[in-house]
């Protein structure tokens, strides 16, 4: 069930095909007896769903149209987009023809007019008028100020604000965390690479390991899923002694900003308490851990970071921490030198620092599991695992826990595969989570 299979089908439905070359013509009757017609389960998480997308030209149009609907305050439609696209991201092979896809679930009459017209023409008139329409580009240019979401961005749109000058002339009053997001704009919108992400990963490891030794830092979101970039960087902090998690966040966070490593912070506390937190309740998909979105000021040079940590690299000798983390981070810096300051020379950027987005999120032991892969993503793969686990088997999934309906008591588990076993699924690893 849970692979996805395809065979081949060798009727012909008859529509007339819209190709005007009579040798395509030929090629494409030919192609369409031949062409296999996909099947796949619903759920995103019954499927595997790696980076090697075979059908780019069309999850980006079907992808276009949700996040539009996401920006426009209508999150059902937006769902269906993402749905639509994921069926395509996980099929093993480009779609030629749409007889191909009438066993497939989740596509909508909407998404198959919009995949029919690529198919036959190229591309799809909505999303090209819809990529240039004024609001659109408004929302995009808006949203993509950290701290602003669809319904600030479509308000300041109501009032004739379409681009990041006119919010400057506006005088509208911005919150801490806009003014941050529109100071250092241009930086937060240019994608993360997985290097960067790994010379903050470092970074975040040596000031945990000297705050708390024995601390396990897991990089986690798209990056752990293989992505090559990302918007943010994502980590998840705990400790195997349950409790000594406690007050960690606070301390990390004030280290890492006497050394010179943040722009920006807003912490917020963990308010997960089980006997609270009924599963009948909708705060109960809230996340509540101890977590600080931050803007991370990273050196563009690793030697800079290495000053910058100071006494913490490497630890002092007779420490109680090993000095791992800091060794691992002067290897890769004494590697990389070369290479590294050719492309400072190149790109002859005056800054010396680059603003990066950095989540951390710090989780009791015991809740590990759960905040794993409540984290690790896709968006649409975590929104399918909690309507399977609703839905199919009547228990509610959160990043903290999973509560059995049907027994009425919360099931416990130590690693995600645990988890996937109690909710009946296959384990799917988080390189086959990019639905
Ligand atoms: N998450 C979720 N639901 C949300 C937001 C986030 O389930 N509404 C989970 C899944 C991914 C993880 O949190 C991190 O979120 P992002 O950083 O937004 O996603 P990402 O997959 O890491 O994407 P990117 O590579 O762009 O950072
Ligand atoms: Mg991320």
């Amino acid at each position: 069930l849970l692979d996805i299979s395809w065979f081949t089908e060798s009727m012909h439905s008859g529509h007339p095909v819209q190709i005007l070359d009579r040798h395509r013509l030929q090629e494409e009757e030919q192609s369409d007896s031949e062409a296999a017609v996909f099947t796949m389960p619903s759920y995103a998480c019954q499927r595997r769903t790696t980076m090697d997308n075979k059908n780019p030209i069309l999850t980006d149009a079907l992808s276009l149209l949700a996040e539009n609907a996401e920006l426009s305050n209508q999150d059902g439609r937006g769902v269906a987009f993402r749905r639509a696209a994921a069926v395509l991201k996980a099929l093993p092979e480009a779609v030629t023809s749409m007889k191909q896809l009438k066993g497939l679930p989740c596509l909508g009459g909407h998404s198959q007019r919009v995949i029919k017209d690529i198919l036959e023409n190229g591309a799809s008139d909505e999303v090209q008028s819809l990529r240039q329409s004024e609001r659109y580009q408004a929302l995009k240019v808006l949203t993509g100020i950290f701290g602003v979401g669809a319904k600030t961005a479509d308000r300041w749109i109501r009032d004739g604000i379409h681009t990041l000058q006119q919010l400057r002339e506006s005088g509208h009053t911005l919150t801490r965390t806009q003014q941050a997001g529109l100071e250092h704009y241009e930086d937060l919108n240019m994608p993360v690479s997985k290097a960067e992400a790994d010379d903050i990963s470092k970074i975040v490891e040596v000031v945990v390991d000297s705050v708390l030794p024995g601390s396990q830092v897991a990089l986690t979101g798209g990056f752990r899923r293989g992505k090559q970039t990302g918007h943010d960087v994502d980590f998840l902090i705990t400790h195997p002694e349950e409790g000594k998690e406690e007050g960690l966040m606070t301390k990390v966070v004030s280290l890492l900003d006497s050394k010179g490593f943040l722009l920006y912070q807003q912490m917020t506390r963990n308010s997960y308490v089980e006997s609270e937190d009924a599963p009948a309740l909708a705060s109960f998909h809230m996340d509540r851990f101890e977590r600080c979105f931050s803007i991370f000021k990273l050196p563009k040079d690793r030697e800079e970071s290495l000053k910058q940590l100071g006494s913490l690299y490497p630890k002092p000798a007779g420490g109680v921490c090993d000095g791992r983390a800091g060794e691992v981070l002067h290897r890769e810096t004494s590697q990389s030198q070369g290479s590294h300051s050719e492309v400072q020379e190149e790109v002859k950027e005056p800054k010396s620092w680059r603003a990066i987005r950095v989540d951390l999120v710090v989780s009791p032991f015991s809740q590990f599991a759960f905040a794993q892969l409540g984290w690790t993503g896709s968006k649409l793969f975590e929104r399918e695992l909690r309507r399977w686990a609703g839905q199919e088997k009547r228990m509610s999934l959160n990043s903290h826990a999973l509560y059995d309906s049907k027994q009425g008591k919360y099931l416990q588990a130590t690693s995600e595969e645990e988890i996937f076993t109690h909710l009946g699924l296959e384990f799917i690893p988080p390189s086959e989570r990019n639905a």
